[in-house]
């Protein structure tokens, strides 16, 4: 099949026939399927849908596992070694400007090696980057060129940057990342020196905003420049609602939670029994409400929103969540001091 009949902004092969379909265009000589025209021009999201497996991949590759410094919860919890034992494995955990200035990076890759050790995960290498940062893409071309593999596979979850990466190192500049999630349709490649690089499909990832909410609403929450900590001293009987998302109370010991979330998720501070009536009355989509707690452990624990954000909170004490039915929500220890 020839490249011209693939779209540029996102791999899918182009078709003429199925309007509902992926890789829809009126006619074969356009460059972007209808779906990501629209995107593009006037931020609407049409169809696309989740692969939901990897290709098969050669042993002579390096496999770039990319994550965001938002989904630190699922960092290791996908075994794509399983799919080829012999290639190299690099974990590339992306947007790092997201987390505020002064955070200690060096701390936190400590952590992050450590936690890898102890589950035994085999990778060549750890990197803490940003995809905008110019001097960081320099450090990743490099880097991989003194590896001497012919293929650069980036792998990853929705939202990760996998597309941003990939046409900052081969310079496509066609394919499209936006913070649609799922956007990649199809495998893109391209060569840069001696390699090809190739961007994949996101994988998929259970209980994220945009299994819940239209595109242009889980579009405003995810943070697109560095997150300013917000901290609240709650007393029992207080919460915080996080837009019509979430609302966080606790009961027993009282608790200063920080919200790690971008600068136009709204926060407001209410009642603990006024929290279910008013996340459904702000609801705009009917979502299904329950309550979920949570034990929280000595030290500085992390509470993560989906691809969201996250809340760091020093145990001990209780936490009662009201959040949508099936949103990821998980407890683990912070990968990094506030
Ligand atoms: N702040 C910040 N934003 C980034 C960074 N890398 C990517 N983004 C943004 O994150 C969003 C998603 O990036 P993509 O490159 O499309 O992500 P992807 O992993 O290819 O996503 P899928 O194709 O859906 O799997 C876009 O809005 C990017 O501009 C980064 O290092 N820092
Ligand atoms: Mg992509």
């Amino acid at each position: 099949m020839s490249t011209t009949m693939r779209c540029k902004g996102c791999g899918a092969l182009l078709q003429t026939e199925h309007k509902d379909r992926v890789g829809y265009v009126i006619s074969l000589d356009h460059e972007y399927c209808q779906s990501c025209f629209r995107l593009m021009h006037y931020g609407e999201s049409l169809v696309h849908f989740h692969p939901e497996d990897l290709p098969s991949l050669p042993k002579d590759s390096i496999i770039v596992m990319v994550s965001s410094v938002l989904h630190f919860d699922l960092l290791f919890s996908y075994p794509v070694y399983r799919y080829q034992p012999d290639a190299k494995y690099i974990y590339l955990i992306n947007q790092v400007d997201l987390l505020p200035k002064g955070t200690n990076l060096e701390h936190l890759l400590k952590n992050v090696t450590n936690k890898a050790k102890s589950m035994g995960i085999p990778y060549e290498d750890i990197i803490l980057m940003s995809a905008k940062n110019p001097y960081d893409i320099d450090h990743l071309k490099a880097y991989l060129s003194s590896l001497n593999e012919p293929n650069v596979y980036f792998i990853g979850v929705q939202n990760s940057g996998k597309t941003t990466l990939y046409k900052a190192i081969t310079g496509d500049n066609h394919a499209l990342s936006m913070k649609k999630a799922g956007l990649t349709q199809d495998v893109l490649s391209m060569p840069y020196q001696s390699m090809m690089i190739y961007d994949l499909p996101g994988l998929y990832q259970e209980g994220y905003l945009h299994q819940f909410y239209p595109y242009n609403t889980y579009k405003r929450w995810l943070p697109d420049e560095e997150i300013s900590p917000r901290i609240y001293q709650l007393i029992e009987g207080q919460s915080i609602i996080i837009e019509s998302l979430l609302g966080l109370s606790f009961y027993g010991q009282s608790i200063t939670p920080i919200f790690y979330l971008g600068r136009e998720v709204k926060l407001h501070r209410t009642q603990d029994q006024k929290v279910m009536e008013l996340l459904k009355k702000m609801d705009e989509v009917t979502l299904n409400f329950e309550i979920k707690t949570f034990k929280i452990p000595n030290g500085l624990q992390q509470i993560t929103i989906a691809d969201m954000g996250f809340i760091h909170m020093r145990g001990p004490g209780n936490v009662k969540l009201y959040v949508p039915k099936g949103l990821h929500v998980t407890l683990s220890e912070a990968l990094f001091n506030d």
